[in-house]
């Protein structure tokens, strides 16, 4: 999807939403896996340099190079727990100035969400967002030139109750929003008399 996005907008600044960096050289021996994939991405020119973002990070870091290795890839990181300290706001604000005025992909692994809030995933990481936060922290991208996404490492296998598809459908539908109406949400659409707080 990358490549694709590339080859219509050119490089794009990655807004990555997980528990995990997926910037390892190799993951059990593999070159081309799940954790390995935005590394890949970045020798492929599919990135544009110094532009891109990590939101909720709390995974294995195997060594400090894992992140010293990120950031020379260009890759910045706001943890799950810096979000305690800057809140959503700063969090926005930061991903903003990363971007810039560069074509943005938006990927959500649902692990960036806590287990509470999305059991029915591969590799779950205890102390990720809510899912309130995450909608509220996607909600305030607008303005993005947003021209690719996806939700990825939903596994109903391992799902109770449909908590982690609701979840996901919620954040891909408004993912899906943002990219027809100009990066607003359905929810700006709405009419605002149903909040007492705007
Ligand atoms: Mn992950």
């Amino acid at each position: 999807m990358l490549r694709a996005v590339a080859r219509e907008h050119g490089p794009v600044a990655l807004v990555h939403f997980d528990a995990h960096l997926d910037t390892w050289d190799t993951y059990f021996n593999a070159p081309v896996t799940h954790g390995t994939i935005f590394r890949r991405a970045f020798e492929e020119g599919l990135l544009v340099e110094d532009h891109s973002i990590h939101l909720g990070i709390r995974g294995p870091i195997y060594d400090q190079i894992d992140m010293e290795q990120d950031r020379s890839f260009g890759f910045r990181t706001i943890r799950a727990n810096d979000l305690d300290v800057i809140g959503i706001d700063g969090a926005v604000d930061a991903v903003k100035q990363r971007v810039g005025d560069v074509p943005v992909y938006v990927s959500v692994d649902i692990d960036v969400l806590d287990p509470a809030f999305a059991p029915g995933t591969g590799t779950p990481e205890a102390g990720g967002f809510s899912s309130r936060e995450l909608l509220r922290l996607l909600r305030q991208l607008s303005g993005l030139n947003l021209v690719g996404a996806d939700v990825v490492e939903v596994s109903p296998a391992y799902d109770h109750a449909e908590v982690t598809s609701v979840a996901a459908a919620t954040v891909a539908f408004d993912l899906v929003t943002m990219m027809v109406t100009g990066g607003r949400t359905a929810r700006e659409h709405a009419p605002e008399t149903d909040s007492a707080v705007r």
